[in-house]
């Protein structure tokens, strides 16, 4: 396993090769124009000038299964071309590209060409632009190089992304001043299943919570003197926050956890093309050796601009200038916006000077600031709406040092200090004006906008040669790096005629941004949250060109568009069961964006013996998903039991369920003989990072109180005391 920059693709095929033709065209022009001199120096200008300007660049991209051993543990793993992350490939503006991709893969697979202004048909978006890669299948993607800057390459079929496909794609400009660079691709690693992560997410686990010392719990809410913030946050019914989802195992810098580049010397300045390739990990700049000079974000050159940290979207690039003060070995360092680990580029040779340390997060500041912004709908407040542009980072309540008057004077970057060199006002044509507001609830691990995920919605469609401006706010609690496929919008960040051009906006929550772009394509092009796994529970819209000629790589546009609709469809499987010395008892649950089939059962062992089950389904209503109607059917067998009491029964039953106020719910139902039940519970209560209780009571006059502590991700210890059953212990298992 090969790590860091790779070029074997270039070693399969020259890396230059000027087109046969073109040379033939060349000599042709040439023997026409033998009779001057002149016209002979003309002509071979020409023919240099022709031959520099059109280049046509191969690449080779092998994509194939590997295993990888990051921590002890060998892992599947996807690469490209042998090497996670896949070779950087280097173009020059004017270049035509020419990408043969092999798929060696058992499974279909796709590229997609993050920030390139190309045909729709090479986007790379399965379904909707571009015929998956088949198995075994070479596709080739030959389109023009019309932009310079920093980019990538990454899958966008599933969640082969966070598998390691991917790599960064350098383009140069046709005249640039020589400069040392060094291009950094930071990634993510999890040792689970990227399914396995999706399914978590989608499950009432807060395992990531645990892992990365974030749960919240009442006993550290106690000790850090947040007791009433914990409770005036889950009274607002919010789970704890987080700034990320996912634990990861490894972060990476080109591949490694640490690169040494000691080829600078004291007096060199160092273009980094830093690109967050990234599943879901947002990560913090900063230096060792000084000041960074910000000079480009998502390829597009700004106005250069010198800060002390900034932040990278997931998806997003930025260029920024460093200089190697001394003969000394200078750490550029970017760390997890969690905190949880950082991943480091030492630059230049000798004693090492380590870039600033961020310290750990202070969660219940942030919870407190969050429940000041609240309403109790699980809507934001007045105070939360004026913020844009990054300008106001709310989660600065967390940054122990940003307290310190010390750091005071530290400069981080934010939109609003991104300046585009040359005007990128618009074409004067009429704007089609949308609103998305960015929705979600973390309870069920449901992303969308405007409370529809894509598989929801119909494409939005525009005029070509008209403009499109989005107002989009940011109603939940995580930020969102918003990618545009196959153009740049301007973010209206207050510097008028110059706003800044990018691809990507990440967006902090209670935030309301505006981008807008002129409508120059042809074809559907995606715009989407770039958090994979966001993505993938359907954070996202088509925009589709109104008139647009047939895209020949899409033969039948219905099913394909229901293909890519299968995404935000998929059905989640979780489960729990304990088996305590009282019995078993269990749930088994299968839920996607809007529904849950949910079987519960119990089974007793003592006096009292019997068993019983509540099978339901149902769907969640509203943006926060606060209430859920279902209809199911009960039964319950006691040996001593009297028939059609709540001890021996057999019913179908209608009921709605609604999340109150410290997360409790309230759970009515009405049976087909007339019965009504009420039923008031909460799972998981956070006691501790690991110890969760459980209580429960009905109109039945049973009643339930329960302790779990959990031990690893599918196992724990248990026990419960229960008006039927009496006390009991045990483990249980989760799913
Ligand atoms: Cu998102």
């Amino acid at each position: 396993m090969r790590n860091c920059k790779n070029y074997d693709s270039e070693l399969i095929v020259p890396r230059i090769s000027v087109a046969a033709d073109q040379l033939g065209r060349n000599l042709l022009m040439l023997k026409i124009m033998k009779y001057s001199s002149t016209t002979i120096i003309l002509g071979l200008l020409f023919f240099s000038w022709n031959a520099l300007a059109q280049k046509t660049k191969i690449y080779h991209l092998n994509v194939a299964d590997t295993l990888v051993n990051y921590t002890g543990k060998s892992r599947k793993a996807i690469a490209i071309n042998g090497s996670i992350p896949g070779p950087e490939l280097h173009f020059t503006e004017g270049d035509t590209a020419e990408v043969y991709v092999h798929n060696y893969l058992n499974t279909e697979t796709s590229i997609h060409w993050h920030g390139l202004i190309l045909p729709n048909r090479y986007d790379g978006v399965p379904y909707l632009t571009t015929t998956p890669i088949k198995a075994g299948e070479t596709k080739l993607f030959k389109f023009p190089i019309v932009q310079n800057g920093t980019y990538w390459y990454h899958s966008h079929t599933m969640l082969q992304e966070q598998s390691g496909m991917y790599g960064a794609i350098v383009i140069h400009k046709r005249k640039a001043a020589a400069e040392k660079e060094y291009t950094l691709l930071l990634s993510d690693w999890t040792n689970e299943k990227p399914s396995e992560v999706h399914r978590s997410l989608h499950s009432a686990t807060d395992w990531y919570a645990i892992k990365k010392g974030s749960t919240q719990d009442y006993l550290a809410a106690v000790r850090q003197g947040h007791l009433k913030t914990k409770l005036g946050n889950e009274w607002k019914r919010m789970l704890a926050m987080d700034v990320s989802d996912v634990y990861y195992d490894r972060l990476f810098a080109n591949g490694l956890p640490e690169q040494h580049e000691t080829s600078y010397k004291k007096g060199d300045k160092v273009r980094m093309r830093v690109v967050n390739g990234s599943s879901s990990t947002y990560f913090w700049l900063n230096y060792g050796g000084g000041k960074m000079t910000v000079v480009a974000s998502d390829g597009k050159d700004v106005v250069p601009v010198e800060v002390d940290r900034l932040i990278v979207g997931v998806s997003e690039t930025y260029d920024v200038l460093v200089s190697i003060p001394d003969d000394k070995m200078y750490e550029f360092r970017a760390t997890a916006e969690d905190r949880t680990r950082y991943t480091s580029v030492w630059l230049g040779d000798g004693g090492k000077v380590n870039a600033p340390v961020l310290p750990k997060l202070k969660y219940f500041e942030g919870m407190k600031m969050m429940n000041g912004m609240m309403n109790m709908d699980g809507s934001m407040n007045d105070m939360g709406m004026k913020m844009s542009n990054q300008q106001m980072d709310m989660n600065a309540v967390m940054y122990p040092k940003m307290a310190d008057t010390l750091n005071k004077d530290l400069v981080t970057l934010n939109y609003g200090m991104l300046r585009s060199p040359e005007k990128t006002t618009l074409p004067d044509a009429p704007f089609k004006e949308l609103r998305f507001e960015l929705t979600g609830n973390m309870n069920r691990y449901v992303w969308t906008i405007n409370n529809k995920a894509v598989s929801e919605t119909d494409k939005i469609y525009v005029k070509k040669g008209g403009n499109v401006r989005i107002v989009l706010y940011n109603g939940t609690m995580m930020r969102h790096p918003m990618h545009l496929h196959g153009h740049f919008f301007r973010i209206l960040n207050g510097q008028g005629d110059y706003s800044p051009l990018k691809n990507v906006l990440d967006i902090m929550p209670m935030e309301t941004d505006t981008i807008e772009f002129a409508g120059t394509e042809n074809g559907d092009w995606f715009f989407h949250c770039h958090i994979l796994y966001h993505m993938m529970s359907g954070m996202g819209r088509i925009f589709s060109y109104e008139n647009s000629q047939p895209n020949p790589e899409i033969p039948d546009p219905a099913m394909a568009l229901k293909m890519l609709y299968k995404d935000d469809r998929e059905l989640h499987l979780m489960g729990r069961t304990s088996l305590e010395s009282t019995g078993a008892d269990g749930e088994l649950m299968i839920v996607n964006t809007r529904y849950k089939l949910q079987t519960e059962f119990r089974i007793g062992t003592n006096d009292m013996m019997g068993y019983e089950s509540e099978t339901y389904i149902g769907r969640y209503l509203g943006k926060m998903q606060f209430l859920y109607p279902f209809i199911g059917w009960d039964y319950r067998y006691r040996k001593d039991g009297v028939r059609d009491t709540k001890d021996n029964r057999s019913v179908f039953f209608i009921g709605i369920q609604y999340t109150l106020p410290m997360l409790f719910v309230a759970d009515t139902r009405l049976d087909m003989k007339g019965k009504l039940r009420f039923r008031l519970g909460r799972e998981d209560i956070p006691l501790s990072s690991s110890l969760r209780l459980a209580v429960m009571v009905n109109t039945d006059q049973e009643y339930m109180a329960g302790l779990r502590y959990i031990v690893t991700k599918n196992f724990g210890i248990s026990a419960h005391y229960d008006s039927d059953m009496g006390s009991g212990a045990g483990i249980t298992l989760n799913y």
